[in-house]
């Protein structure tokens, strides 16, 4: 059966989210080549390479890049974290992926930005990608950073790229917060079949959410990618609301980044 790519690479192939794309991706490319700095489950088979890298290390993106037709980019630190930690792993990690995709050729990412690139907006406000974006911390600050890499490297070198801002994905939503978040993993397999397929996308950033009842995020900006969630927290709305309620004038209550909102600092 002929697929539409030869080989993805998929960084962060370790991860929660990444466990499950490893499989999805199988769909799109002959050949899926998973890379982390943790440990990941052994290759079953010559269609599904394994390839430890640290991010921070450029050579060795360069080396993962070899041969590839399309990156799926969501290795790094996935939480706030103190700066000098995020800054190797996503913003020196993020210019070795497009470093390595300019000198190979490689003309289209997918990269794992986040809902927290707007973070300090409050919950009553509705967004769209062209609002102004408002970090909650070094974590959002390294995502705002890559969607700007993003565009650079697609002006400057033509490649590519859909930024998927992540609401929150997990298996079932957590809290209330997560109940306006929360994009299950069926809506992220197809979002991301969507950012590796959709023509003509430049640089196109996206809400990763979905089909949710109380939506803080519009995504009429990227209805060229041909995304449309069919999930919604509503399933689990009930069982969350059995939860005790957070205090009102908790951040994590008020502002869109939720508990991201109020870490740190780190000294
Ligand atoms: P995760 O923390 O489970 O996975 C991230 C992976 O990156 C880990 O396996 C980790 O070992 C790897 N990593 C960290 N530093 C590295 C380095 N220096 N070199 C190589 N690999 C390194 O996170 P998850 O939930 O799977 O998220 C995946 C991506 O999506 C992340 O970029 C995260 O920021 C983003 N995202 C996830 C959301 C979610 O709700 N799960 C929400 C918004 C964004
Ligand atoms: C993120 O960006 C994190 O990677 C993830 O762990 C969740 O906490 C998510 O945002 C969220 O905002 O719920």
């Amino acid at each position: 059966m002929s697929k539409p790519f030869n080989r993805i690479l998929l960084t962060g192939a370790a991860g929660g989210l990444g466990q499950i794309l490893r499989e999805a991706l199988q769909a799109h490319a002959h050949i899926v080549r998973s890379s982390d700095i943790g440990a990941m489950t052994p290759s079953r088979g010559e269609h599904d390479e394994v390839m430890p890298c640290n991010l921070a290390d450029k050579a060795g993106v360069a080396a993962l890049c070899k041969d590839v037709d399309a990156i799926v980019h969501l290795g790094g630190v996935s939480v706030e974290r103190p700066f000098e930690e995020i800054l190797q792993a996503n913003i020196c990690g993020m210019f070795h992926v497009y470093e390595a995709a300019r000198q190979h050729g490689i003309k289209r990412v997918v990269f794992a930005s986040s809902n927290h690139v707007t973070g300090f907006y409050p919950q009553d406000v509705e967004l769209d990608v062209h609002a102004l974006r408002r970090p909650d911390g070094y974590y959002g600050l390294s995502k705002a950073y890559g969607e700007d890499m993003a565009t650079f490297y697609f002006h400057r070198y033509g490649i590519e790229t859909v930024s998927l801002r992540i609401g929150s994905s997990f298996p079932e939503p957590r809290n209330r917060r997560m109940l306006s978040t929360w994009l299950s993993y069926g809506d992220l397999e197809h979002l991301v079949a969507r950012a590796l397929l959709a023509d003509k996308v430049e640089h196109t950033v996206v809400y990763g959410v979905s089909a949710n009842r109380d939506l803080w995020w519009s995504n009429r900006h990227a209805a060229h990618l041909g995304y449309a969630p069919q999930d919604s927290s509503e399933l689990f709305r009930a069982k969350i609301e059995r939860l005790p309620a957070p205090a009102t004038d908790e951040p994590g209550s008020q502002l869109q980044g939720g508990p991201f909102t109020a870490a740190g600092p780190f000294d």
